[in-house]
């Protein structure tokens, strides 16, 4: 009994730690004025959206010109995807979120729908230190295959993903447990007379 449950914290602890580090590259990260969470997720533009919904959220959507501010001071360098897309109508552009388009940065001459297939939102920040002002962080429109990031918003801190001090803590708990049971068996073998 004892071996299966030292088999099983040390399941969850290497599972549980792929699993978090893979699903979430770089964030959560919180804004008050918002009060969502904002972090990056992988994949090209349909993926990555599928991965921000899977942990609860969407794509991001930049609803006015402080969240985009915030986004160019608290992300950092940043190329990959945003919740916005013209694939349903040309030229319509609409957040994943369903929130109406208040808002739009896009850079010089976009979207120009290059080519004829660019249908996909991305947002390029030149972060800097402090942030350029004016900013040259704009969107594009673009391929949906591009990207390998997007920036991801949740509305609620996403609940399947612990901070990385409580992934580290967790682990060596589970570690310390394990190490417990084990010595605990060990004890057992040789004083047990039944
Ligand atoms: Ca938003
Ligand atoms: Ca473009």
């Amino acid at each position: 009994m004892k071996r299966i449950f030292t088999l099983f914290i040390t399941g969850v602890l290497v599972f549980g730690l792929t699993a978090s580090v893979n699903a979430i590259p770089i964030g959560p990260v919180y804004n008050s004025a918002t009060g969502h969470w904002y972090g990056v997720v992988s994949g090209d533009w349909f993926t990555a959206e599928s991965n921000a919904i899977a942990l609860g959220g969407h794509l991001v959507s930049i609803n006015d010109q402080a969240e985009q501010t915030w986004l160019e001071t608290n992300i950092g360098d940043y190329i990959g995807w945003i919740g916005l897309t013209d694939s349903v109508s040309e030229g319509f552009f609409t957040w994943t979120s369903g929130e109406a388009l208040t808002y739009t940065n896009w850079g010089s001459g976009e979207p120009n729908d290059f080519g004829g297939g660019e249908d996909f939102g991305a947002m390029r920040i030149v972060a800097g230190n402090p942030p350029i002002v004016p900013s040259s962080s704009s969107w594009n429109d673009i391929n949906s295959t591009t990207y390998e990031l997007g920036l991801a918003e949740w509305s609620a801190a996403p609940p399947a993903i612990p901070e990385p001090t409580t992934i580290a803590l967790l682990g060596i708990g589970l570690a310390g447990l394990a190490g417990v049971a084990m010595r605990r068996k060990r004890k057992n073998k040789g004083t047990d007379k039944n």
